[in-house]
């Protein structure tokens, strides 16, 4: 296909002017079939950007290490550039638009000198269902293109849904390294120094400038940029939400099935959720998503999710046969695997993939690396944030209702992320607002899924959406807020929990087992959305009752009491730190309510360790929004 053959007249003047800064030596238009899919991959093991595995171990897959600085998302390179700073509010970067693009456009004259330019028409979600969205990613990187026909649906089949004038997201991306005439890439992974990155989201006219990185949502701007950023922007403007979420579908074992989604920051464990082999007999879990959830009210009265994306661009250390066996299957074959390591025999090897390294590997640097377990310093033979592309469809546990265009309908939704101390396993907040509030205090230690930030560290990342909200976080709060009072029925709105799955005793270890017994968590959910959950009431919310907790073996009850009680000390020190240097950030922005509730919250509180509460309440709560007292 040529782009004499693109009939959208606005699409090709858009790619012809780009292909005149960048200056391009070709321009491909991606139709998305495997045979273009095979040359890409052909073309990047012989530039020695990519190399082939074992086609018995791991068919038709690759392998791509990356520069070393450029393994991650960078937020303080990431800008949301509308016309007002206030706008962008406090938790992002801003840019005036019109500098940033004289900026971005003098970066792009010429960067695309000496390589191909990729035209990718895409959709977020199912073809032609009334919630995606088309966009149309121009790239420089092979890599890219490659991985967004993973990710994404590209190809002829989106340019037909365009036809001639149709809509799509306008999304430019360079790698930002020219090439001399005659100069190829040799094996090094092109990408631009860190001052010369760009990730900028344009709100006002719903553009993506992305220049100088190649990895993950950097790159792949249908992912964070377009289901995210943009998506938050036309959320708010169209009465739907766009969120950092897994989408799973839970069954009881009479068979009968509900559907939650999870906002949990990155690397903070929805794979692994969506993912889950229950521990409880009779209990399932399939997943609809792993990362992104655009959720609309149905005709039914219900808020439906669909999964926007095609694939996972999962974590790869600590996946393995014992924490997320469907990933790894799904990982098999046909999967991109970016920064781990490779063993001798054209294999992949991971930390915590469940078996000890084979002999000497090549570590993500690309350098001879043979495991010592007795060095606690010995750098990782795959970097933190190493990850897997595969095809969603390969995943055992897909449900059949993942490309459902009309989505499914969500009972409950959960908040959480890596806290060793204070939050309890699992709270559920009294009514929508409430959950709302939950949702806005989030807070977890920092990953390796962002590059320049201090890994480990505890910081707010309200709705997991710290680095992914496309406009002012304390109106996002209102957008939900909102959404809440619009419900068609509000009895049909979801349920919302706060979970925390990384608590850790003195020692430093995981009180909770996680993984498959998280399904034990996701069973009192079940319960509270039936409303036959045992629950206590408590200052921070509904919580379950002790008796009413199936408790994982090997659990003791004295970790039990702890991981479900309120830690009245901690929460104190939770609500001054909210108090003093999150919510005040947003000022006039701030949703009432939220300050109400953080009011409420310090008081009974206070109340609680004066002993003048009343004792906590069994079966306080039926655990629905019905108010029937159970
Ligand atoms: P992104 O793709 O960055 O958005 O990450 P994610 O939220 O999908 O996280 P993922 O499921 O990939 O998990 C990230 C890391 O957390 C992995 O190393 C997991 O092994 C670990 N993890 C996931 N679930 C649990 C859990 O229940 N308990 C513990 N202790 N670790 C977990
Ligand atoms: C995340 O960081 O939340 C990811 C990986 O899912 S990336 O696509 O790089 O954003
Ligand atoms: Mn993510």
């Amino acid at each position: 296909m040529k782009l004499s053959d693109l009939k959208h007249a606005k699409l090709k003047k858009w790619v012809e002017d780009f292909a005149a800064l960048t200056q391009p030596d070709e321009v491909v238009i991606c139709d998305g079939s495997p045979a273009q899919y095979d040359a890409l991959e052909d073309a990047a093991v012989k530039d020695g950007l990519a190399i082939r595995l074992n086609e018995e171990k791991k068919p038709h897959s690759v392998l791509f290490r990356s520069d070393p600085s450029d393994v991650a998302r960078v937020e303080k390179r990431t800008f949301i550039a509308s016309k007002k700073e206030e706008d962008a509010g406090p938790t992002n970067n801003w840019i005036d638009p019109t500098e940033l693009k004289k900026e971005m456009t003098d970066l792009y004259r010429g960067c695309m000198k000496g390589r191909k330019m990729y035209v990718i028409p895409f959709s977020m979600g199912p073809l032609g269902s009334p919630i995606a969205k088309i966009g149309v990613e121009l790239t420089d990187s092979a890599y890219v293109v490659m991985n967004m026909m993973i990710m994404t649906r590209v190809g002829v089949k989106v340019l037909d849904l365009l036809g001639t004038d149709g809509y799509f997201v306008p999304c430019y991306h360079s790698v930002g390294k020219p090439l001399a005439p005659g100069e190829s890439d040799h094996g090094v992974w092109p990408c631009a120094p860190i001052d010369h990155k760009f990730i900028s989201q344009f709100p006002e006219t719903r553009e993506i400038w992305s220049y100088g990185s190649g990895y993950g949502g950097n790159a792949l701007l249908g992912k964070k940029c377009l289901a995210l950023r943009i998506a938050t922007v036309l959320a708010r403007d169209e009465g739907w939400l766009a969120e950092h979420m897994l989408i799973l579908k839970v069954t009881n074992p009479e068979g009968r099935c509900r559907y939650v989604t999870g906002a949990f920051p990155s690397a903070c464990g929805k794979t692994n959720l969506a993912m889950l082999k229950s521990t409880i007999p009779g209990w399932s879990i399939e997943t609809v998503g792993d990362d992104i959830a655009w959720m609309k009210f149905g005709p039914d009265g219900y808020l439906h999710a669909i999964n926007p994306e095609a694939g996972f661009f999962g974590v790869a250390p600590g996946t393995s046969m014992k924490s997320n066996p469907n990933a790894l299957i799904a990982a098999s074959k046909n999967t991109i695997f970016t920064n781990v390591g490779l063993t001798k025999d054209g294999d992949v090897w991971w930390e915590g993939i469940g078996y000890d390294a084979p002999g000497e590997l090549i570590d993500w640097n690309g350098n001879p690396w043979t495991q010592n377990k007795e060095d606690k310093t010995q750098k990782p033979c795959a970097h933190p944030n190493s990850r897997f592309t595969a095809p969603a469809y390969q995943c055992p546990c897909i449900a059949k209702e993942w490309e459902d265009p009309a989505g499914v309908p969500i009972s409950a939704i959960l908040f959480g992320g890596r806290r060793p101390n204070t939050i309890p396993l699992v709270h559920m907040s009294r009514d929508w607002n409430h959950g709302v509030f939950l949702g806005s205090i989030v807070g977890s230690e920092i990953t390796a899924a962002t590059l320049d930030q201090k890994v480990g560290t505890v910081r707010r990342d309200p709705f997991a959406m710290l680095p992914f909200c496309g406009y002012n976080m304390g109106d996002y709060f209102q957008h939900w807020i909102d959404i809440g009072k619009n419900a068609p029925d509000p009895k049909k709105l979801p349920r919302i929990f706060y979970v925390n799955w990384f608590r850790k005793d003195k020692d430093g270890h995981f009180m909770w087992p996680g993984y498959g017994d998280n399904s034990r968590v996701l069973k009192w959910v079940f319960q509270c959305c039936d409303g036959t959950a045992k629950t206590v009431d408590t200052p921070i919310g509904i919580m379950p009752a002790l008796d009413g907790f199936d408790k994982p073996s090997e659990v003791s009850d004295e970790t039990m009491k702890t991981l479900l009680s309120v830690d009245v000390d901690g929460w104190l020190k939770e609500v001054e730190d909210i108090k003093t240097n999150h919510y005040p950030k947003f000022g006039k922005h701030l949703p009432k309510e939220l300050a109400a509730f953080l009011d409420t919250l310090e008081k009974s509180l206070k109340a609680e360790k004066a002993g003048e509460a009343e004792p906590a309440k069994k079966g306080g709560h039926c655990g629905c929004h019905c108010g029937k007292k159970n």
